[in-house]
């Protein structure tokens, strides 16, 4: 075997050929994604960002619902139907322009749609799947409390029957689209265990201030949840989840595309790296020159690169039905703690520029603090895949 060195470019900016890895349809996903990403967000983000702000979120769901990015791997109700690798695909275009606008679109169609589409009343998939596909409702996903993140198992938000109705009493927080939601999807404790509730934004008792102040994630909406008594008719539950099973099966589905997404962050990231270490001259040389600014430069490649293929391998597993949780939790954990790493060097390579929103890589690095976080923290992760090594369960000490 000799190496195709004459017939083959190497492609600084693909390395390892990953492209021969899709299929034409593939591709025109991806250049669908990048193409909405390059007109819509990039030439926006950086003064979203910096006023704290998605003005812009309705109009930004439409246009993802045209192009088929919302609930895109469901399948009926107006959605895509496309592939998980198409899906991922999707995230990372979108979180190479901002992690804001690629959780703008998990919540909504793997967290939001997916737990309607998997666990509704044909009802309630009818009531909201058709105009969540297409953006023109948003919807949130409230697991999360002040009290209970990584353990949601000790969640106090409760649902009580009056008649045949449901109350329901609580907080949520940290809710990502939550104060432009038309419906929330709410966990919530009743004596049957934990079940979730499609709440319309206008049932009365229930309110969603925007949480401010925040520094990663400016171009998102993040919520507080306030259910102060709501009532709902009976069939506002979702029929087929009961436990806590049913919210952390969600889980997987928008972690998986987490996986991908932080891919593309850490790609914007490298790629600002690569072009300033070409351009920029110090000692009377390109930056790039320098051996120390190469060894950075290559080990951003191989881990950039080495991401984006265990990406790709978890999202064929899913599509043959084959990807376990603990699976999800390995490419969570690594591709992330990846990509904000990805981030941070690049920050280094672009010197005092690398701190301006001149530049995508501290809006990446800060947005990235957040994707460390929500789905499951790091350490959340780690426990994951330890109690599936060693068949020990250590969150509880
Ligand atoms: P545990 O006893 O292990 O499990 C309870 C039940 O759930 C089942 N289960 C899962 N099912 C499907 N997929 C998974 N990944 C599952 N993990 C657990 C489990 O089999 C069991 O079922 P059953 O039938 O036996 O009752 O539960 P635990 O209380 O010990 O907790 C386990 C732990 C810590 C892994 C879990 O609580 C956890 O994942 N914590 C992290 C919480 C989290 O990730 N929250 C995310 C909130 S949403 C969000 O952040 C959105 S960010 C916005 C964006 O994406 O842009
Ligand atoms: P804690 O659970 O209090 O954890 C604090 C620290 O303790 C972490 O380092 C954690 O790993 C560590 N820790 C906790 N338990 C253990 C243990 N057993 N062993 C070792 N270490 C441990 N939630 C939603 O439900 N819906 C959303 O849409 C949503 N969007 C979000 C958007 C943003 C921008 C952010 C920042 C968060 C969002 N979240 C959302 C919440 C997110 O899922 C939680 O923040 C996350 O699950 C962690 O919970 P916590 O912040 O309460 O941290």
């Amino acid at each position: 075997m000799s190496a195709a060195k004459a017939t083959v470019p190497f492609d600084p900016r693909d390395p390892l050929g990953l492209d021969d890895l899709l299929d034409p349809e593939d591709r025109a996903v991806r250049d669908t994604v990048r193409t909405f990403a390059a007109e819509r967000v990039l030439p926006y983000v950086a003064d979203w960002y910096e006023r704290g702000e998605l003005p812009v979120i309705r109009e930004l769901a439409r246009e993802l619902g045209a192009i088929g990015a919302l609930g895109m791997s469901l399948t009926g109700y107006g959605c895509a139907g496309a592939s998980a690798v198409q899906y991922g695909l999707a995230c990372l275009e979108l979180e190479a322009a901002d992690s804001g606008i690629r959780s703008l679109v998990s919540v909504q169609g793997s967290l939001a749609m997916y737990a309607i589409h998997r666990y509704g009343s044909p009802e309630q998939k009818e009531q909201w799947l058709p105009r969540m596909a297409a953006g023109e409702v948003i919807g949130c996903f409230g697991l999360t409390e002040p009290d209970h993140g990584s353990d949601p198992a000790g969640m106090r938000t409760r649902a009580v029957r009056d008649g045949s109705d449901w109350v329901l009493t609580g907080r949520k927080m940290w809710i990502t689209n939550g104060s432009v939601a038309g419906v929330a999807v709410v966990w919530a404790r009743t004596e049957d265990g934990v079940r979730g509730f499609l709440v319309p934004a206008d049932a009365p008792g229930f309110s969603a201030p925007e949480i401010r102040h925040k520094w990663s994630l400016r171009a998102s909406v993040t919520s507080e949840l306030v259910l102060d008594g709501v009532r709902l008719p009976a069939d506002a539950a979702l029929p087929g989840a009961t436990g806590l099973g049913g919210p952390l099966s969600c889980l997987n589905h928008a972690r998986y595309g987490i996986v991908w997404g932080a891919m593309g962050a850490a790609r914007a990231s490298f790629e600002a790296a690569l072009d300033y270490a070409t351009s920029r001259e110090q000692f009377g040389r390109p930056i790039g020159g320098f051996q120390l600014t190469q060894a950075k430069l290559a080990d951003m490649a191989v881990e950039l690169h080495k991401g984006i293929l265990l990406a790709h391998h978890l999202g064929r597993r899913m599509d043959a039905g084959t990807l376990r949780p603990e699976q999800v939790s390995f490419g969570k954990l690594n591709n992330v703690r990846e990509a904000i790493g990805i981030c941070r060097t690049a920050r280094t390579i672009l010197g005092a520029n690398g701190i301006s929103l001149e530049y995508p890589v501290m809006r990446h690095a800060t947005n990235l603090e957040s994707v460390l976080t929500y789905e499951g923290t790091v350490e959340m992760h780690q426990l994951v895949l330890g109690k599936a090594l060693t068949g020990l369960d250590a969150f509880r000490g």
